[in-house]
C-alpha cells in the first residue's frame, strides 16, 4: 500500500501540483453506474446545505478582478461530496484512498453532473421540486470568500491555511470538515479535493457582470479551491483550475448547489 501510494502521489505531484491547466485523462474507470438501492433523498445521506444569501463581490484579483453580482440566493453543500454519499447515489465508490467520510475523488466533470442528476431524481428530491447541480465558478468564489476580500477566506496570512485546509504535504485527502469552516459556515473551500465547478473555462468579462455561467462553450471544465496535495497559493479563493470534462485524478472532487424548480 506504501508502494502504491507513494507512486500515485508521486504522479499527482509530477503531473497536477503545479495545477498545471492542461491535463490529458487518464484511461476511463470501469464502474457499475446501476444503484443496489437508492436513498430517497440527499438529507436521507446526511448531506447538508447552507443557504448563500444574494449580493455583489469582487471575483478574481488582480487584473482579472472584477464586479459580480449573484441575484439569487442558493443552497450551498456544506461538504464536499463523501465517499459514502456518492456510492449511494451512484452504486461505485471510484476513490483511490477510500473512506466513507472522506471526499470522493477521482471523480470526472461529467460523473459529477450525473451525480447531480441522479440526486434530483431521488424520490423525496422530485417531490420536492429540488434541482442540484455543480456551483457556477461565481457561486464557488463567492461562496468561498464569504465576504472577504484576502487571498484567503480567513486573511492573507499563508501560515494560517492549515487551520483550515488540508493542502501541501498531506499525504492523502482527509474526512470531511476536519478544518475550520469559513464564516459562511462551509468547510473544506480550500484544500482537501479541489471541486468541479458548472462552467466551461474562459477568460474573465471585462467589467461588471450580473449571474455569469461562464463561455457558452468551451474545452475545458474549471474546479476551485486547490487540493490536499497543493502548495498554498494553488488553494487562494480567487486561483482557477480547469481540465477536459472526462479528467478525473486523486484529488478531483466537488461539492452541490441545490435549487428549487417550484
Ligand atoms: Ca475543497
Amino acid at each position: 500500500m506504501h508502494f502504491f501510494k507513494s507512486v500515485v502521489v508521486g504522479l499527482v505531484a509530477v503531473v497536477i501540483c503545479g495545477c498545471d491547466r492542461s491535463q490529458a485523462p487518464p484511461p476511463v474507470a470501469t464502474s457499475n453506474p446501476t444503484p443496489v438501492e437508492l436513498p430517497e433523498s440527499a438529507i436521507g445521506i446526511g448531506m447538508e446545505f447552507k443557504l448563500i444569501p444574494a449580493g455583489t463581490f469582487t471575483m478574481g484579483e488582480d487584473d482579472e478582478a472584477h464586479e459580480v453580482t449573484l441575484t439569487q440566493p442558493f443552497q450551498m453543500g456544506v461538504h464536499e461530496v463523501t465517499q459514502a454519499q456518492y456510492e449511494q447515489v451512484m452504486g461505485n465508490n471510484p476513490s483511490g484512498f477510500k473512506g466513507a467520510h472522506d471526499p470522493v475523488e477521482m471523480v470526472s466533470w461529467t460523473n459529477a453532473v450525473e451525480f447531480c442528476h441522479r440526486l434530483s431524481e431521488l424520490p423525496k428530491e422530485k417531490l420536492a421540486g429540488n434541482l442540484y447541480r455543480l456551483p457556477t465558478e461565481a457561486e464557488w468564489e463567492y461562496a468561498c470568500r464569504a465576504g472577504t476580500t484576502t487571498k484567503y477566506s480567513f486573511g492573507d496570512n499563508e501560515s494560517d491555511l492549515g487551520n483550515y485546509a488540508w493542502y501541501g504535504d498531506h499525504g492523502d485527502p482527509q474526512p470531511v470538515g476536519g478544518r475550520k469552516p469559513n464564516e459562511w459556515s462551509l468547510y473544506d473551500m480550500h484544500g482537501n479535493v479541489r471541486e468541479w465547478c458548472q462552467d466551461w473555462q474562459g477568460d474573465y468579462p471585462i467589467g461588471a457582470v450580473t449571474d455569469p455561467t461562464g463561455p457558452a462553450s468551451g474545452s475545458s471544465r474549471v474546479s476551485r479551491g486547490g487540493g490536499w496535495y497543493c502548495r498554498a497559493a494553488n488553494c487562494r479563493s480567487a486561483s482557477r483550475n480547469w481540465a477536459i470534462p472526462s479528467f478525473y485524478n486523486l484529488s478531483s472532487g466537488f461539492r452541490v448547489v441545490c435549487s428549487s424548480e417550484k
